[in-house]
């Protein structure tokens, strides 16, 4: 194998955030820029490193992958690579990657994808490293990506003629390393379906002709594995698509499954009076599912599953529930679950690595977050499609003992179990950067610990009395590893709370997120913005976010 290095300096900002290296594509299309980032995952794997090492490389199809994979295998070969499996035409949804890296013993995969942020030549583009066991790099790999980007002189490349043949499946072998072109979609169709009950939902399908599903990829990665999975296996129509042609710039929309920019499945639902509808993200690893006449409020999504999960859904059935958690934003419902059945529940910091090391020591079996993420073990990415098909086994095992049971009247249920945790969250996005740090180091002066004279505990805001002001901090239970400044929490004596922290996924300016929630034991019908107004109003008098970042309204609210 022929082999050339190439002489660079670094570049500023190459550091991964909570879901790998997101940048506009211009900034990796930069001469060196993406080269000396790949470099740097391949300096800093951990041992025994890259020498004859098995990657996964794939991504959520949009513009700047396909460059990017021929950049990895050049790359790659020369760091010692010795085999690349590579979705067919560069295409691996998130959670599949994370299933064959699994099921084929690779030795790590990196994941080409901005998630849920817009493509094409004038957005985002993205690149992720993930771990032996299918799941993000923690954060002491990434910190070591981050360390060889600051110190890095040179990269390797291979020299190998022409670029790989992405469209052809099968081996195709090289000089010194070889690469297999596997088809994205069978091994992921395969694992779901010895996880869920497929002839239940197919039975359910067929005695049931007036349940209406409707799927929206977005335009983003999972319209073939929808395809195949909704109307190939489980009897669907053919219109219960929507969006299903993954684009480049998807479509020219905002590939994010929330009530804002998920607005045609919406609309859809509404008009038609469709029973369950469900969207998925750019790379398929978020989801959102409502019907006409309920919205699943993510926090509730998770819960929801876990309730149900030994009883109806089979990979559960055999081999039980060993645990539940949540990121520490997302609404305490599935702590609730917990409690009644007597499971451990985690609360780790936003973002799917911090479950990884809980799965592998067999104490975690189902989690979520807010943010449109729900998943289990099956895998170490949170995993769109599966939480649908886990909520159509779910309808479908309900309606064997309350015929008619819909997703309203199954949540409905669930509340009257454990209560109703109302939860929203404000984003305001690309904010001005420095505002928004002034108002978080403002928020962060609150903190009882610190500042006592300052402090807000036993202040009262709209009626509610803070209890407990602090800025959460891990401590993994397995590796002991601690990660601090993960969010300011208020808390208030009734256990209502509100959440402040900044994105780390962004591209451009700063992202606010403000989390809300308050537990209510009894009403569960409210309207959750109607239910949450006071807490809004204070969260928004604590934090003075107007006068920090000029803004009157959020971007989106979810
Ligand atoms: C956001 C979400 C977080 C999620 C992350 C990656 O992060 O809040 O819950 O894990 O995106 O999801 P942040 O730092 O912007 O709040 V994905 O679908 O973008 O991989
Ligand atoms: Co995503």
């Amino acid at each position: 194998l022929s082999v050339r290095s190439v002489a660079t300096t670094p570049f500023d900002g190459q550091k991964p955030g909570t879901s790998g290296l997101r940048k506009r594509v211009a900034v990796f299309q930069q001469e060196h820029y993406t080269e000396n980032f790949v470099q740097a995952i391949f300096t800093a794997m951990p041992a025994p490193g890259p020498k004859n090492a098995v990657l996964v490389v794939g991504g959520d199809g949009r513009y700047f992958v396909k460059d990017a994979v021929q950049k990895i295998v050049r790359i790659g070969a020369a760091n010692g690579i010795a085999k690349f499996i590579i979705g067919q035409n560069g295409i691996l949804s998130t959670p599949a990657a994370s299933a064959i890296v699994r099921k084929r013993q690779a030795d790590g995969g990196i994941i080409l994808t901005a998630s849920h942020n817009p493509g094409g030549p004038k957005n985002d583009f993205g690149i992720k490293y993930n771990m032996r066991n299918g799941g993000p790099a923690p954060e002491s790999v990434t910190d070591a990506i981050f360390a060889a980007t600051r110190s890095i002189s040179e990269y390797h490349m291979a020299d190998i003629g022409n670029d790989i043949d992405l469209a052809a499946l099968g081996t195709q072998k090289f000089d010194g390393f070889e690469v297999e072109i596997v088809d994205p979609v069978n091994d992921y169709v395969e694992l779901l379906k010895d996880i869920f009950d497929f002839d239940l939902i197919r039975q359910f399908r067929e005695k049931t002709p007036d349940f209406k599903l409707l799927f929206d990829a977005l335009n983003g990665v999972t319209g073939p594995y929808g395809r195949r999975i909704f109307v190939d296996e489980l009897g669907f129509s053919e219109s219960s698509l929507e969006q299903c042609e993954p684009l480049e710039d998807f479509g020219g929309g905002h590939p994010d499954p929330n009530l804002t920019y998920a607005y045609k499945l919406v609309e859809r639902v509404e008009k038609e009076a469709i029973s369950f509808g469900a969207a998925s993200d750019g790379d398929g690893d978020r989801n959102m599912v409502l019907s006409h006449d309920w919205f699943v409020t993510p926090s509730d999504s998770v819960a929801l599953i876990a309730h149900y999960a030994a009883e109806c859904i089979p990979y559960f059935k055999r081999s039980g529930v060993h645990g539940l958690a949540r990121s520490m934003p997302t609404s305490c419902a599935i702590d609730r679950v917990a409690a009644a059945k007597g499971l451990e529940v985690f609360e780790v910091p936003t973002g799917w690595k911090f479950f990884g090391n809980l799965m592998d020591a067999g104490r975690l079996s189902i989690c979520g977050e807010e943010s449109f993420g729900t998943g289990s073990d099956h895998i170490r990415e949170k995993d769109g499609i599966w939480a649908i098909v886990a909520w159509l086994n779910i309808i479908a095992h309900v309606n064997r003992s309350t015929p008619g049971a819909s997703v309203r009247s199954i949540m409905q249920d669930f509340y009257s179990i454990y209560g109703r945790n109302y939860f929203t969250r404000y984003d305001y996005e690309e904010v001005e950067s420095d505002g928004a740090a002034r108002m978080v180091d403002r928020l962060r002066s609150f903190i009882s610990e610190t500042e006592s004279d300052s402090g807000i505990v036993g202040k009262v805001f709209g009626g509610f009395t803070v209890a407990k002001v602090d800025d959460f901090e891990y401590t993994d239970p397995i590796d002991h590893s601690v990660s601090r400044r993960q969010g300011i929490r208020v808390i208030f004596d009734d256990s209502s709370r509100i959440i402040f922290r900044l994105s780390g996924t962004g591209s451009q300016g700063a992202t606010v997120r403000i989390y809300i929630e308050r537990f209510d034991p009894s009403s569960f019908d409210i309207d959750a913005q109607v239910a949450l107004k006071p807490l809004v109003d204070a969260a928004l008098e604590i934090s003075q976010l107007e006068q920090f970042t000029g803004r009157k309204e959020p971007t989106v609210i979810t």
